[in-house]
């Protein structure tokens, strides 16, 4: 007789908002950059909502954990574009000659931990170990320079070769573009694993249906690496392509428009091209504990979906016997009365949500990221959860340590205007370096090294 598995324990890893968050407007088919642009953003409250987003999922009785900024202005991107001199020379001259170059590699994005990276826990993998693909993130420039340093700090604190393999990101240009977590989410019931892999162009084939208006991030080609590379058993996987209609009307992520947890997943219906064979082969797969709560276009609008962010929730199993989860959503889905009643629906419905919490997480909000965007989910075993290295868990200690931090550290207003400071560089740099050694990372970025 063999044993039932262990059950997992789902991580909620967030990114700590960077000294530099701003609003530079730089993400084409996200709605919230873009109407944004040069507003006057506050790092220091940017960051202080992501600890109060921590500690209110702790609370949930989640186990939560962190992953760091990166340095930003990233000087080194703007070296291998040229620019030469000292620290201040690159800054200037950036600044002068192209000041939309010094927004990109100015960008906090690495914030937005569900592009991270795409994981498969030890439970589905062929080895046996747990999986992590850093996200290369190459349809956009700014995102793109995250990879590498995301990919040195996940090797940093899932450091035990026997339990954990960090592969490098997915080469080359356009072809393998990927966004990691964000199009991709994990369904576990008592009949099945699912590991539902989305994308929204083709790169190698001649796709149809694409979007027209905004750009489809994730290929059908990166997905499928990413399904090789996880080295998942046989049979977990399943792919879907993103409604060309949805990323037109802003859902450039399919997190946007979809969210799922375990034996729940609730969804617009413009999130899946052919979202009802794609439900059916779900509920096939996943039987009658599968959970679907679907809002249509009558209902939910699709643009009140992304302006309100109901689905970019969290929705965490706060319960086991009997089973009961909770969605941690943004407030502007309260404050948005056709997002909010769909909510409501869902609670009211039979299934295993409980309750909806609103949390504020404006200043991210603002650059299209709500509560899902903010965190990356790695189901550990408790082994492995024990075997992480680095002081990555988030628990009292740690928040007191993080809040002081911040809040020596973090300028309370930031205009465009300031990236070309030097002195908010130095910052930036000081900060880090101390942040690194607060978490015991060892020297994960380049300036250090
Ligand atoms: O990639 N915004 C991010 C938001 C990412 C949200 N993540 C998920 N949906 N999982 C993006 O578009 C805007 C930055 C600016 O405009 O300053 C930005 O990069």
């Amino acid at each position: 007789m063999t044993s039932p598995p262990e059950r997992l324990i789902e991580v909620s890893f967030d990114g700590i908002v960077g000294p530099t968050h701003n609003f530079a407007g730089l993400s084409l088919g996200n709605v919230a950059s873009l109407s944004n642009e040069s507003a006057a953003s506050s790092p220091r409250a940017a960051a202080l909502q992501g600890l109060d987003k921590m500690r209110a999922v702790t609370d949930l009785g989640i186990t939560q954990a962190v992953l760091p900024p990166q340095p930003r202005p990233a000087l080194s991107a703007l070296r291998a574009l040229g620019f030469s001199g000292a620290d201040e020379d690159v800054l200037a001259r950036a600044a002068s000659s192209q000041p939309r170059l010094l927004r990109l590699v100015s960008s906090a994005s690495a914030m937005w931990a569900a592009n991270a990276a795409t994981v498969a826990p030890s439970t589905d993998t062929v080895d046996g170990r747990l999986h992590l693909v850093p996200a290369n993130l190459r349809h956009m420039f700014h995102r793109s320079l995250e990879a590498e340093t995301t990919r040195d700090v996940l090797r940093a604190i899932f450091a035990d070769p026997t339990r954990f393999a960090v592969h490098e990101p997915l080469p080359g240009g356009a072809h393998f573009a990927d966004e990691g977590a964000a199009n991709h989410t994990r369904l576990a019931t008592e009949e099945g694993v699912v590991h539902l892999f989305a994308w929204g162009r083709t790169a190698l084939d001649r796709g149809e249906a694409e979007p027209e208006r905004y750009p489809a991030r994730q290929t059908r080609e990166a997905s499928a690496a990413l399904e090789r590379l996880l080295s998942l058993r046989e049979g977990l996987a399943q792919h879907a392509q993103q409604d060309a209609r949805g990323i037109d009307a802003g859902a450039f992520h399919t997190d946007v428009v979809a969210v799922g947890n375990e034996s729940f997943l609730m969804l617009h219906e413009l999130a899946f091209r052919d979202g009802g064979v794609l439900l059916d082969e779900l509920r096939r797969r996943l039987g009658d504990s599968l959970s679907l709560s679907v809002a249509l276009a009558d209902e939910l609008p699709i643009e009140d979906a992304v302006a309100a962010y109901p689905f970019n929730s969290q929705v965490v199993t706060v319960r086991r016997d009997p089973l009961a989860m909770v969605i941690v959503a943004p407030l502007e889905s309260r404050e948005n009365p056709r997002a909010r009643a769909f909510l409501e629906r869902v609670v009211s419905e039979d299934n295993p949500v409980e309750r909806v919490e609103y949390l504020d997480v404006r200043q991210s909000m603002r650059n299209g990221g709500g509560p899902a965007c903010l965190r990356q989910r790695v189901p550990l075993t408790r082994a492995e959860l024990g075997a992480l290295s680095a002081r990555v868990l988030f628990d009292a200690a740690l928040e007191a340590d993080l809040r002081a931090w911040v809040t020596r550290h973090y300028r309370d207003r930031l205009v465009p205007a300031d990236l070309a400071d030097p002195a908010l560089h130095r910052e930036g740099l000081t900060a880090l370096d101390e942040l690194t050694r607060l978490l015991a990372l060892g020297p994960v970025y380049e300036f250090q090294r």
